[in-house]
């Protein structure tokens, strides 16, 4: 029997390091298992499947619905999806959820990053241009963002090396039977 597909959220602030621990996480994931390992990355994702939205809370809904409904398909054939929005509201978070656990697993993972570390990497110069109020709804600075309460993992972004954070999410899937 095939095993069932499962889909993992990332979620935090911009910048805590969703996306690098997802890359680390594809790659281990690779070595574990010859499902399809798709990638749905919050800035890829808003080039082209929610091109044309903001930040409004509705538009990050229909966001992460999107993503919710994407992964729910790639699950449904079995595969593995990534996804790492921020994923700021929690019903947004629940109905991503409730769309993948129709077909399978879905793994809530805060990526749990203080809003200081973030935004002194502040890689793209977002932070400094959401501090002088030339972003607005800028998540962490003018924009809420609602802390998973019980997330099935949380992991410390502060300063943690990618690969080893991918590795202990690689033990709790195997933990979880999914790989
Ligand atoms: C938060 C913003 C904003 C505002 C632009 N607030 O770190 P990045 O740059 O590369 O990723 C962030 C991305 C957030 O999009 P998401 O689709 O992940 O957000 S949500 O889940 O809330 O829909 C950031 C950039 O877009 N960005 N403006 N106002 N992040």
């Amino acid at each position: 029997q095939a095993p069932r597909g499962f889909a993992v959220l990332f979620t935090g602030l911009s910048g805590a390091g969703k996306s690098t621990i997802a890359q680390a996480l594809v790659a281990r994931l690779l070595e574990h298992t010859s499902r399809a390992v798709t990638v749905l990355d919050g800035d890829e994702v808003r080039k082209h499947l929610s091109k044309g939205l903001g930040f409004s809370r509705e538009d990050r809904a229909a966001n992460v619905t999107r993503i919710g409904f994407v992964a729910s398909e790639i699950v449904r054939h079995g595969g593995v999806a990534i996804c790492a929005p921020i994923a700021p509201y929690a019903d947004a978070r629940a109905e991503a959820r409730a769309l993948v656990e129709a077909h399978g697993d879905f793994v809530e993972i805060h990526v749990s990053t203080a809003l200081e570390v973030c935004e002194s990497r502040d890689r793209k110069g977002l932070y400094a241009q959401a501090r002088a109020g030339k972003i607005g709804h800028f998540t962490g600075i003018s924009d809420p963002y609602e802390v998973p309460e019980r997330p099935e993992l949380r992991v410390d972004g502060n300063g943690a090396e990618p690969g080893v954070l991918a590795g202990h999410i690689l033990d709790y899937l195997k933990r979880r039977g999914l790989l």
